[in-house]
């Protein structure tokens, strides 16, 4: 934030924001420059600004019909989308949570390529991808298949205003999908947040383990509300056929090594013991 702005300078900072072409992006971009008071304090928002030029001046106008599409490949458990207004804060939540070590600056469209990394919770791993906030069709084609969105709101700037911006250009492109706010420049407690997103994942985890043994240390991962039936076929479907039936140990039941049947509903960090 440069210091001693003018009000023509927010303005153009506005205009900026709002742009959605390269041309008008550049022409924002010119005039802020040339509004920016000139002294010490403004350096270095000067050389963003300057950088911020370059970078645009230096990409080639897309050529129609050859936009490239980005694809991610799934890793982990499942994968989250986070999106927010240019400059709100999704790298930095990124990195923190992924411990990548993406791009920020304070400055707007740092981000024009999805950025992505692995979150680790517990003992899983979910992939967390930022949506840059050019709002491309070939980035927002991302938040299709992703299993939830974080939506960040930055508390420096009217909270309703942009969950409203936001929702919109969602429902525009006809994407429902299950959203977590968050809001960002405040102090976020990451240890709970990784929790939130987790808890609304919907998902759970099971451990199998054999007789004797202990439980296996990589869990299963499936829909809240799986039973028993759905470990058998994900371990082997052909035990469908054996089944006769199971020992469970954690949440699900009244006591530990409980004998269950195929239709058992089962809960997060349950131990099921398959017995054929
Ligand atoms: N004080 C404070 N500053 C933050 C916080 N999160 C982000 N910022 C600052 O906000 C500016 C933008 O942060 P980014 O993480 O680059 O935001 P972004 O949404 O990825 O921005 P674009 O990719 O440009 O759309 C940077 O100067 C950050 O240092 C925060 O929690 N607290
Ligand atoms: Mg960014």
């Amino acid at each position: 934030m440069p210091v001693n702005a003018s009000i023509e300078y927010y303005k153009a900072e506005e205009k900026f924001l709002e742009a959605k072409t390269r041309e008008d992006k550049i022409a924002c971009l010119e005039e802020m420059i040339r509004l920016l008071p000139k002294h010490k304090s403004s350096e270095n928002s000067l050389a963003n600004l300057k950088k911020k030029l370059a970078k645009l001046k230096n990409e080639k106008p897309p050529k129609r019909g050859s936009k490239p599409k980005f694809s991610i490949k799934k890793e982990g458990a499942a994968q989250v989308c986070i999106i927010g207004l240019p400059n709100s804060g999704k790298t930095t939540l990124l990195n923190e949570l992924t411990g990548i070590n993406a791009e920020v600056a304070d400055y707007p469209y740092t981000t024009t390529v999805p950025q992505f990394g692995m979150m680790k919770h517990e003992d899983v791993w979910v992939q967390i991808i930022e949506i840059p906030s050019t709002f491309e069709p070939e980035v927002m084609s991302l938040i299709y298949t992703c299993d939830l969105l974080l939506m960040l709101l930055d508390s420096n700037r009217n909270l309703e205003t942009q969950k409203k911006e936001l929702q919109n250009m969602l429902s525009r492109r006809e994407l429902h999908k299950k959203i977590l706010y968050v809001t960002t420049k405040i102090k976020v407690d990451t240890e709970k947040l990784k929790k939130d997103i987790w808890g609304n994942l919907g998902l759970l985890r099971v451990y199998t383990k054999t007789p004797g043994k202990k439980a296996e240390a990589k869990p299963i991962i499936l829909k809240n509300g799986s039973i028993v039936k759905d470990v058998v076929k994900e371990v082997h479907k052909a035990f469908l056929k054996h089944f006769r039936y199971a020992k469970v140990w954690g949440k699900s039941v009244k006591f530990s090594g409980a004998q269950v049947g195929l239709e058992h509903v089962l809960m997060d960090r349950d131990v099921v013991e398959i017995k054929s």
